[in-house]
């Protein structure tokens, strides 16, 4: 509860200076601070403001052939299973790509998994045996990660994708408590460290210290905010914040199952209504083309493709984050992807779904 409030009170705070109305409503013409010259910019990648991705954590993209589909130039994938030769090959078909992996949890099946110490390890994760949260004050647990992100390195990540670094928001039996700040303090460091190995760096969810983390972040990733009105909370990243500073882009997933009774091709298909039926257990009723609409928030008034909602990118994406993608104009594709040899069932990547119960609990529900 305490947590729900602080985010009511910090998205309330970010909507009166920054004139968005209130109830996370769509700005029909967005707020745009001055920029810092461009010239200035990192030396690493980082992604657009307006950029479209495809997530891939369920499996492996495939690229054997020379192709990848579609090109929606930024891919996410999981960084232990997918080969350098993979992401090499995609970097040479185009595609930047963002290597996810844990930064905050230890998963027992992992090669590192042994140099952690126990003084590293607190209570297993409720919904996921046999991954731990992590004491990120911990100096080896830096140690770890930080191999992580140099394996990241080696393999030609553009950039990470450090998931789980908000311990503090989860019941992980260490004492005493992590705060916030050991978060900041944390993501300081493993941002630093990244984008001295040429890496930018995404985060999340972990809207309560947004404000805090702007500078040590170059994108950010959330979940779900569109159904859950809760993306207001982006606009800081959307509109740069202050004199000085550039906005950074928004990657938002929301969830839908279908069932398509065509042939995928290998050139991607274009949404068919008559063979193609999308739904969403939360907005029945809606299917297709309505739901579409409802899930990239293009029914409100002053909203275009173009700026459909604080400038954020809304992928639509299965809860598996398969081969499966749906992107706000309409077109969907399906990736083609290949399984990992160990770990790719069970309690491995299945987990990055970011289910909706995780998403709950951090907003304070049960
Ligand atoms: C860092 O990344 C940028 C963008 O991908 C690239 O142009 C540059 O050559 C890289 N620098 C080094 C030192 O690898
Ligand atoms: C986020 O936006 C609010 C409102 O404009 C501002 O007060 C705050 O300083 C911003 N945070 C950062 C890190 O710039
Ligand atoms: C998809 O279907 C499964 C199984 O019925 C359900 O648990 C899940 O919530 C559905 N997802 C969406 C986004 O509707
Ligand atoms: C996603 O996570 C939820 C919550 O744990 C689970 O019920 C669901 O089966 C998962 N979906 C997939 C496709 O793994
Ligand atoms: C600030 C804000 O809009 N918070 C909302 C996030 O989503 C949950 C679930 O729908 C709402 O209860 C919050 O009000």
């Amino acid at each position: 509860m305490t947590r729900l409030l602080s985010l009511l009170s910090l998205v309330g705070t970010i909507a009166l200076s920054n004139a968005i109305p209130t109830g996370d409503l769509p700005l029909s013409e967005p707020v745009e601070a001055e920029r810092i010259d461009t010239s200035q910019a990192a030396s690493y990648w980082t992604p657009p403001l307006k950029s479209n991705i495809q997530f891939i954590l369920t499996g492996i993209p495939d690229v054997d052939e020379g192709y990848i589909r579609p090109t929606s130039g930024i891919y996410e994938v999981d960084m232990f299973y997918t080969p350098t030769e993979t992401i090499q090959t995609m970097n040479q078909l185009g595609q930047k790509v963002i290597c996810y992996f844990s930064a905050a949890t230890a998963e027992n099946w992992r090669d590192d998994y042994s140099q952690f110490n126990q003084a590293d390890l607190g209570l297993e994760l409720p919904d996921w045996p046999g991954e731990f949260y992590l004491d990120i004050r911990n100096d080896n647990v830096f140690k770890v990660i930080k191999a992580r992100m140099d394996l990241a390195a080696s393999k030609g990540c553009n950039a990470i994708e450090p998931d789980n670094v908000d311990v503090y928001s989860n019941v992980n039996g260490f004492s005493p408590a992590i705060v916030p700040a050991d978060t900041i303090k944390y993501l300081h460091k493993v941002s630093a460290y990244a984008r001295g190995l040429n890496m930018s760096v995404g985060i999340k969810n972990c809207v309560e210290i947004l404000g805090d983390i702007f500078d040590d972040v170059d994108f950010a990733i959330s979940e779900q905010c569109v159904q859950y009105h809760n993306c207001t909370a982006y606009a800081n990243f959307t509109t740069a914040p202050r004199p000085g500073t550039i906005g950074k882009a928004v990657f938002e997933v929301e969830y839908v199952n279908y069932t398509y009774s065509g042939e995928w091709s290998d050139q991607g298909v274009a949404l068919t209504p008559s063979l193609f039926r999308t739904n969403n257990v939360d907005f029945p009723g809606l299917t297709n083309e309505k739901l579409r609409r409802k899930l990239c928030n293009l029914d409100e008034a002053g909203v275009t493709l173009d700026n459909p909602y604080l400038k954020i990118n809304t992928v639509i994406k299965t809860l598996a984050l398969d081969g499966f993608v749906m992107f706000c104009d309409g077109s969907a594709e399906i990736t083609k992807t290949k399984s990992v040899d160990r770990g790719q069932s069970g309690n491995s990547m299945m987990r990055r779904n970011w289910s909706r119960e995780k998403m709950w609990r951090k907003m304070g529900g049960t």
